[in-house]
Order: C-alpha cells, then sequence, then structure tokens
C-alpha cells in the first residue's frame, strides 16, 4: 500500500463520522502523491500522518441567557490544525450546522490556503452551532462575551487569530473584540481580525475575499485571453463574500445575474449593481434569510428551492455561499447547458468530489477555494501586521497588496501543476503548491 493510501485509510478509521473532514483529506492527500511519493523522507518523517491530525482541539460550553431569561446553551469549538509556518489563523463560523467534521474540513482546508498567501501564518478554524437567525443584538453580544470568557486562553497575536466565516461579521467581531480586551487587560489588537476600523481594523478587509476571488479570476483569465468586461457570472449566495464578488465585478464592467439563499434563487438579467449591491447587506443585516426579497424589492425572476447551476445563460459559476452546494446533479445540469466551461470556487468546498469528477472529467476547469478565497485571509494577516507596527495603511496600499498576493497565488499553483506533470489542474496545483512550504517547516523543525 502506499504512503498516501495508508494514512487516507488510516485517518477515515480513526473519523469515521466527519464526512466533510474526510472530504477534504481525500481530495489533498491524493494530489500529493507526486510529491511524498518521489521520496522516502515525508514518509519518514511522518508529515501526513501529522498534518491530518490537528496539533490541538478545544472543545467548550457556551452558557448564555436569551432575552426572556431562559438559560441556552451551546457548543464552542476551536481547532488549531498547524503552527508550522505561524500563529493558527482562521475564522469561526456560527450556523446550527457547525459540528467537529465541519471545523476540521475547514481548520484543514485553511493549512493550505495560507501557506498559498505566502505569508506567516499557520492553520485553525473555529465556531459554534449557535445560530444568528432571529437574535437580537443583546442575545449576540451575550453569545460573544460567553464564547470568548473561555476561547481567550488558547489565542493572542503570537499564538491563533480568529476572525470572521459564516455567521461572524463586523458586529460580532466587536463584541469578542470587547470581550477578549477586557479579560486581557490589554489592547492585543492582534488577537483577532475583521476588526472595525475604528479599533484596529483594516481597510479593505470586509471586501478582501470578493475582490481577491475577482483578481484571481482576471489573472487566469489572461492565459485564456478572456475579461472580466463583458462576461457574466452566476453566483450563489448573498453574503459578505457574494457582495465583495458583486462590487468587484460590477466596478471592472461584468455582469452578475444571480444570487442565492436557502429559499431559492433570483435571476437578474441587467446585473446585480449600484444600489441593488447596498441592498445586498440589507438583506443580510435583516436575518430574514430570503433572496426571494430580493425579487420583490427589484421584479426580477425568483425560483424558489432551485440552485441557478445550469439553469442560466452564464459564461462562469461562482459558488459563494457554503460547502457543497454544487452536487452531481447541478454537475449534470452544468454540462447540459453546454455554455460554461468555467467553475471558480469561492466559498470553501463548495463543490462535492462527484461534482468535481463528472466536471474535469468533462473538460470544465475549476479553479479551487482555497486558492480563489485566500484574498480574505490574507488581508487579515495584513491587518495583523498593521496592529504589530501600530500604524494603518492606506486602501490603495491593501488593495495593491491584495492584488499582487492574489496573482502570485494563481502563477505558483499554474506553474506547481505544470512542474508536477498535471498543467492545467488547479485544483492538485494549490495543494501542491500549499503543501511544499509546510513540510519543509515541518522537515526543519523535527517531530512536534
Ligand atoms: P455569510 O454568513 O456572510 O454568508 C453565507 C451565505 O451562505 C449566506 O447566504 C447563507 O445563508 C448561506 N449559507 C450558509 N450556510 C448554509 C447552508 N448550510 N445551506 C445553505 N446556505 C447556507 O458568510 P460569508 O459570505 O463570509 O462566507 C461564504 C463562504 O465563503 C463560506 O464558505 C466561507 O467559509 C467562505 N469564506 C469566507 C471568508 C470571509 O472572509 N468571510 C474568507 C474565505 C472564505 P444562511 O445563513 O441563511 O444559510
Ligand atoms: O475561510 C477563510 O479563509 C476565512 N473565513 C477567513 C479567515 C481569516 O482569518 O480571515
Amino acid at each position: 500500500m502506499s504512503y498516501v493510501d495508508r494514512v487516507i485509510a488510516e485517518t477515515e478509521e480513526k473519523n469515521r463520522n466527519q464526512p466533510e473532514f474526510l472530504q477534504t483529506v481525500r481530495e489533498v492527500l491524493n494530489s500529493l502523491r507526486p510529491i511524498v511519493d518521489r521520496d522516502p523522507k515525508y514518509e519518514k518523517a511522518g508529515i501526513l500522518e501529522r498534518i491530518v491530525e490537528p496539533e490541538k482541539s478545544i472543545i467548550f460550553r457556551v452558557p448564555w441567557v436569551d432575552d426572556e431569561g431562559n438559560v441556552r446553551v451551546n457548543r464552542g469549538y476551536r481547532i488549531q490544525f498547524s503552527s508550522s509556518i505561524g500563529p493558527y489563523k482562521g475564522g469561526l463560523r456560527f450556523h446550527p450546522s457547525v459540528n467537529v467534521s465541519i471545523i476540521k474540513f475547514l481548520g484543514f482546508e485553511q493549512i493550505f490556503k495560507n501557506s498559498l498567501t505566502g505569508l506567516p501564518i499557520g492553520g485553525g478554524k473555529g465556531g459554534s452551532d449557535f445560530d444568528p437567525k432571529g437574535k437580537s443584538d443583546s442575545e449576540i453580544m451575550r453569545f460573544c462575551q460567553s464564547f470568548m470568557t473561555e476561547l481567550y486562553r488558547y489565542i493572542g497575536p503570537d499564538t491563533d487569530c480568529p476572525a470572521g466565516d459564516i455567521g461572524v461579521g463586523a458586529r460580532e467581531i466587536g463584541f469578542l473584540y470587547g470581550q477578549y480586551k477586557r479579560i486581557r487587560g490589554a489592547y492585543e489588537a492582534g488577537a483577532l481580525s475583521g476588526k472595525g476600523l475604528a479599533y484596529g481594523g483594516s481597510l479593505g478587509r470586509s471586501e478582501a475575499t470578493g475582490y481577491g476571488a475577482v483578481y484571481f479570476t482576471e489573472e487566469y483569465f489572461k492565459t485564456i485571453g478572456k475579461e472580466i468586461a463583458g462576461t457574466t457570472f452566476a453566483i450563489s449566495g448573498f453574503g459578505n463574500v457574494s457582495w465583495g464578488v458583486c462590487k468587484k465585478i460590477s466596478e471592472l464592467g461584468g455582469k452578475v445575474v444571480t444570487l442565492s439563499g436557502p429559499d431559492g434563487y433570483i435571476y437578474d438579467s441587467e446585473g446585480i449593481t449600484g444600489e441593488k449591491i447596498d441592498y445586498m447587506l440589507e438583506m443580510r443585516a435583516s436575518c430574514r434569510d430570503m433572496v426571494k426579497d430580493y425579487a420583490d424589492r427589484f421584479h426580477v425572476e425568483y425560483h424558489a428551492g432551485e440552485k441557478p447551476w445550469g439553469r442560466v445563460n452564464a459564461d462562469i459559476y461562482m459558488p459563494c455561499a457554503t460547502q457543497n452546494d454544487v452536487h452531481k446533479e447541478d454537475a449534470q445540469r452544468i454540462l447540459e447547458e453546454g455554455h460554461s466551461k468555467i467553475l471558480i470556487e469561492v466559498a470553501n468546498m463548495p463543490t462535492t468530489q462527484e461534482a468535481v469528477d463528472l466536471l474535469s472529467e468533462n473538460g470544465v476547469v475549476i479553479l479551487p477555494s482555497k486558492a480563489v478565497n485566500a484574498g480574505g485571509v490574507a488581508v487579515s494577516s495584513l491587518e495583523m501586521s498593521q496592529n504589530a507596527e501600530h500604524l494603518s495603511w492606506t486602501k490603495e496600499e491593501v488593495d495593491a497588496k491584495l492584488r499582487e498576493i492574489m496573482q502570485n497565488i494563481f502563477h505558483s499553483i499554474d506553474d506547481v501543476s505544470a512542474r508536477y506533470g498535471c498543467p492545467g489542474n488547479y485544483i492538485a496545483g494549490a495543494n501542491l503548491a500549499g503543501f511544499q512550504k509546510v513540510a519543509e517547516a515541518m522537515l526543519a523543525q523535527g517531530v512536534c
């Protein structure tokens, strides 16, 4: 049995009820064969066995009191996966679907994503099964304060720096930081990123994931003679990431024609621009969680219970909502519709393995999320740098750095995929390129 096969089998055995985690482990390890099967030093040093095991997993009780005076209890998580190349870094997700498998899949992805940015950040992820929907601001604050009352002992600017993800935006980061500061008795701004501009946040962080995804796309487009201007995009979600994607695509003259929510999708043939983009923020802030509101407000098509994949005429599909959003039947529809040959993943792991296989076998190019969405964590890391030097950079400075980072990521995964004999397989390229630096650091640091 090869080294990769053995470690996959052992990981499956040890983590039987963690499907999302196993999904990413299989994808990543399978694509590392050209490196780890060629040189026995990786097996000798147990690199793969170590990389699939989090350095530390913290699971804690989060008790809080709702507005009616009832005691509620949620479960909190922080999985500190790898500190080989820097302090743990990765978001916090508040969503009822959160469990160990989801947090471990996100933390594992984060190791390679963070390495791709070229910045000194390790991989981690956390969150809670708390559902922010329908909660008052006071309830959100009490929950965040209770969550941080336990989490604070494990984080810090040189230890672990959490940020936002699904269900955790500027409001939650504010409450979390306030409690952290109070407990620590010190202004350690670099202990959290995604902070407000008034208290140590970076200009450009809220747009960073979406803008970064579009800069990455631009760089890829150069290799196929395409431009954002004049290109039509079908995207999913209507959260922070979708908002940034819409803003930048519309600024560059492209057209986003769909958004989706848990209730269905909307089709806006005119494109999502101007006040419609601002309305996305309102929709999210309302906590109603219905994309139908957009259709009612702007009188466009609404399709209840459906996803846009393969149902609209678009040049590019861009899932921006959550994991496993594009299934095999969606991939089948994309192929039958026949217009688009490019899927750009922006949400973390938005495509099932079956869908990836079907699309790839039929000539659809897939740009993988751990490369495409790395702009968010990259600007988070730039926020940490600004905090460390007690300075704020201009929006232009941050944006120029973000663009350069995304361009470098594209070229690094493009080069590496060619070097290891799979040109154009950007999924493998991202895993191989992300792994190289982490493995080198692990080899240098001995068994730890
Ligand atoms: P938001 O909370 O702002 O938006 C998430 C969107 O996805 C909402 O429309 C949400 O609707 C939908 N969604 C979430 N979970 C589910 C589910 N289980 N089923 C159906 N729809 C769902 O999050 P972000 O925009 O920040 O994140 C979007 C994606 O991008 C996620 O995969 C995240 O991990 C990834 N990402 C985010 C980064 C960031 O900086 N924010 C950085 C890199 C990646 P609802 O809540 O109603 O289900
Ligand atoms: O998935 C991700 O990369 C994020 N949610 C952003 C993490 C961060 O630390 O900014």
